[in-house]
């Protein structure tokens, strides 16, 4: 721990049930609470986001800093904001109890004068944040390249029309993959920060594309020369800031991974914020990786329905964290990846205490999540209906269709005997009421 106390007056966050009206207990995040054959924390395997909780300063375009972070005004150059940001980071992680946190290089470490320097720079805070791993017990869950921030990447970074900025960002990727591996980390993402375009006028979109899927190749290759086991990621997302990102969803990725072979080692880190902004629900996306066998991670958040930008607020609804619970329970749960909540406190959650309180409310809307999704999986509410609506597959004909024992001639000469088929319902009001009753059971 750092000499100085970033959180006075802030003790470690506790489970105190729903009854507590202590904003800073947790009421329903109970890490040791067996949940089918896990505990809750590993099951959740929560992770603080560096760049939301650390870097950001409450800036949008219309204003100026409001969170006027301690670890800032007591330091004299970016080096020294970077040391003591780090031991906040680390404190808090403590406090907080969660297990994994993620960053981007230059959320730790400023970058230096020369792509030579800026590697050593970060070397030495990867140093830092290795003993600050060891002291506290807390893991990387991923490391990723900041390939968005610096002007050199206005034009995108693998797929910058300018061979030298591509360059630029293989060089960066290569330290921040170093980097990740020398933590420990479980796994790498790759979020395309400008990786698309502003307009098709002054776009060769073919070429770009090919120039990400030879990058991602050859990241890969050398992360996996270099001893890397975990995943890599993608993390789908739709637009901003460029009008329209490659990476766009979920299945539009899976296409491109399978494309150029890249389907055995990348998996999808999928933001539920991302989702709403590419018009689709989270639970869609987690489906979606889910079916194509491609499911990592989740940047866990949620937008502002009625806004169409990634507000990237704390998750609160327990409808949405018990959907996705649910299907997360239903493929196995996480293996390298967790719920890495990429959501900052709003620009006018000014008091140190909300950093928390934006993380506990998450926990809990997770923790009830997975209660309620361990109840659906346990009652069978919604599997045994869907068994039985696909039930005429198990056996006989339907079985042979879904093997590929059907030609197209046979399969239209069955249709004959089933003109008279009539119709059953797919129960979707009821469904629905049942999900709602389990629901409210906390
Ligand atoms: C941006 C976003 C990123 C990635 C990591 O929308 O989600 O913070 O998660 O680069
Ligand atoms: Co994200």
């Amino acid at each position: 721990m750092g000499t100085k106390e970033y959180f006075p007056g802030i003790g470690k966050i506790k489970f105190e049930g729903a009854e507590s009206d202590n904003p800073l207990s947790f009421k329903f995040y109970d890490p040791e609470k067996i949940i089918g054959k896990k505990k809750m924390k590993d099951h959740l395997r929560f992770a603080v986001a560096y760049w939301h909780s650390f870097c950001a300063d409450g800036t949008d375009p219309f204003g100026a800093a409001t969170h006027l972070h301690p670890w800032v005004a007591d330091a004299k150059n970016p080096i020294e904001v970077a040391e003591h940001r780090m031991d906040a980071a680390f404190e808090f992680f403590s406090k907080l109890g969660v297990e994994f946190y993620a960053f981007h290089d230059r959320d730790m470490a400023p970058e230096g004068e020369t792509p030579v320097e800026s590697e050593k720079i970060l070397q030495t805070f990867v140093a830092r944040a290795k003993d600050k791993q060891q002291e506290t017990g807390v893991k990387l869950l991923w490391g990723t390249a900041n390939l968005f921030t610096h002007p050199r990447f206005m034009n995108g970074a693998a797929t910058n029309p300018e061979f030298g900025v591509v360059a630029l960002a293989a060089n960066q990727v290569k330290a921040a993959i170093d980097a990740t591996i020398e933590l420990g980390g479980l796994g790498y993402t790759f979020w395309g920060g400008r990786e698309g375009y502003m307009s098709i006028l002054n776009t060769d979109l073919k070429r770009e594309k090919e120039h990400l899927a030879r990058f991602l190749i050859s990241a890969r290759d050398y992360a996996r020369k270099q001893g890397f086991k975990g995943a890599f990621y993608i993390e789908p997302k739709p637009c901003e800031p460029t009008k329209h990102q490659y990476d766009r969803d979920v299945e539009t990725v899976a296409g491109f991974l399978h494309m150029y072979g890249l389907d055995q080692d990348f998996k999808v880190n999928i933001e539920a914020n991302h989702a709403e902004l590419a018009g689709h629900d989270f639970v869609h996306e987690l489906e979606t990786a889910a079916a194509l066998g491609i499911f990592g991670s989740v940047d866990a958040n949620r937008g502002e329905p009625r806004n169409g930008w990634d507000t990237d607020q704390f998750p609160h609804s327990y409808y949405e964290t018990a959907l996705a619970m649910y299907t997360v329970l239903k493929v196995g749960g996480f293996t390298t990846g967790g719920l890495n909540f990429d959501a900052k406190i709003r620009r006018n959650s000014t008091d140190p205490a909300d950093l928390f309180i934006g993380h506990i409310g998450g926990m809990d809307a997770f923790a009830a999540g997975l209660e309620i999704a361990q109840r659906l999986i346990e009652k069978a509410v919604f599997s045994s209906f869907i068994k039985e609506r696909y039930s005429s597959f198990d056996s006989g004909d339907g079985a042979r269709f879904e093997k590929g024992d059907l030609s197209f001639e046979v399969l239209a000469s069955l249709g004959t005997e089933y003109g008279t088929i009539g119709i059953r319902s797919a129960k979707q009001e009821l469904l629905e009421n049942l999900f709602n009753q389990q629901l409210l059971r906390l």
